[in-house]
Parts: C-alpha cells; sequence; structure tokens
C-alpha cells in the first residue's frame, strides 16, 4: 500500500491526498512536517532530501516533489485515468499547466498565504503581502483568460492540472487577499471543484 508522509495542512501534499482519493487507490498517511517535525531524520531524508513534505514510500521505491508523484502515481497505478492523458499534447498541456503552479504562482501564493494565515496580524509585513497578492492576481488572470473557453485548466476535461492548481485557487478565494480582482472564469472553475465530493470532504476546509 503507498505510504504517503506528510502533514494534511501542507498544500502539496493535499494535491497526493486529492489525487488518491478521487482514483481510489488505497493508503496510509503519515503526520510529519510543521508542527509534527520528523523531517529532519536521516531515513527521512533518503525519501525526501529537502526534508519537505510530501514523500511517498510504494513498496522498495520513494519519491518527492508533489507534481512528480501526482504523475507517477497515475503511471504506476491508473494508467488509463482521464487524469493524466496519454495521447503526447494533451499530457504535454496537463504538465505545462502543472509546471505554471510550481514555476509561476507558487512563489507569491506562499507569500500571501504565509502572511495571512500563519502570521500573527501585528507582525504582517502588509507591503510585502499587498505586492505578492498583486503578482498572483496577474497570474490567476491568465487562468481566468484561458477557463473563459473551456471547464478545466488543460481542457474540458479534470486533470492532474486542476489538482495541482485547485488547491491554491480554494485559498485564494477563502483568504482575505487585498485588493483580489473579480475573475468571473475562475471563481466557475473554483466553483467546479467544489462539487467535487473528494474536494469538499478532503480540501475545501479553511486553511491553517
Ligand atoms: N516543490 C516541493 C515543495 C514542498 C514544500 O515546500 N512543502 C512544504 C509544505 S507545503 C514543507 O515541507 N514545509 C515544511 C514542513 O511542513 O515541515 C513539492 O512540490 O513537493
Amino acid at each position: 500500500m503507498i505510504k504517503l508522509w506528510g502533514r494534511n495542512t501542507s498544500s502539496n501534499v493535499m494535491k497526493v491526498i486529492w489525487l488518491l482519493e478521487e482514483l481510489g487507490i488505497a493508503y496510509d498517511r503519515v503526520d510529519v512536517g510543521g508542527a509534527f517535525g520528523g523531517t529532519a531524520t536521516a531515513a527521512y531524508r533518503t525519501m525526501q532530501p529537502l526534508g519537505l513534505v510530501p514523500a511517498i514510500e510504494d513498496g522498495d521505491f520513494h519519491l518527492f516533489e508533489s507534481n512528480t508523484i501526482l504523475r507517477y502515481i497515475c503511471n504506476a497505478h491508473a494508467p488509463s485515468t482521464p487524469l493524466y492523458p496519454t495521447e503526447p499534447m494533451a499530457r504535454a498541456r496537463v504538465e505545462a499547466w502543472m509546471d505554471f503552479q510550481q514555476t509561476a504562482i507558487n512563489r507569491p501564493m506562499s507569500t500571501v498565504f504565509i502572511g495571512l494565515v500563519r502570521t500573527a496580524p501585528e507582525q504582517r509585513d502588509l507591503a510585502a503581502i499587498a505586492a505578492a497578492a498583486k503578482d498572483a492576481a496577474g497570474y490567476w488572470a491568465i487562468l481566468d483568460g484561458r477557463l473563459a473557453g473551456q471547464t478545466h485548466v488543460a481542457s474540458n476535461e479534470f486533470s492532474l492540472a486542476d489538482i495541482a492548481l485547485g488547491i491554491y485557487a480554494h485559498r485564494w478565494f477563502v483568504m482575505d487577499v487585498p485588493g483580489r480582482p473579480e475573475a468571473p472564469h475562475l471563481r466557475a472553475w473554483y466553483q467546479r471543484l467544489l462539487a467535487r465530493p473528494v474536494f469538499a470532504r478532503h480540501i475545501a476546509h479553511p486553511p491553517t
């Protein structure tokens, strides 16, 4: 059985939980990271050399990096799932938007999230939060434009790209983000995600 290492308050762990639940794959999850600790041990570092979460064990195989874990789970355990299409162009489109999450939107969203959720009000750097919110809004606007013409991020099908980005869209809409512009297509997509039982049950909680 797959063993998932990581606290369920981590966005990157949530991606893996979401996928495993969507696919109906049994797994054991172990709370490590954050206040749980447990990520500095030599044993943990053999799975995740940076001491971050998530990591997975699948038999003797270890893997880190959340988006890579998503792709591995589909390849190894659900090779014909539409969440990760096999047709090369469709697959590349999914992967490009997964990379967009990691390389573009992740950084400003982390600053906004840590500032608004994990920092006491009197200690917040409001200028840094506002600047990051502006950057994030620019990236969300790109996705809003894309979602004007299709129901999901990569195509009209729910895919790994929706999982990689949907976690952060939830945070974007539920946090009290300063100056958050309207993004009607993005919001409609987020509503579609909320209608998914797995998302509603496992992901769409107040961020902590
Ligand atoms: N690029 C990595 C980033 C992993 C990462 O930054 N994880 C955060 C939680 S979202 C972490 O481990 N923080 C420290 C901790 O939880 O102890 C991935 O996608 O897996």
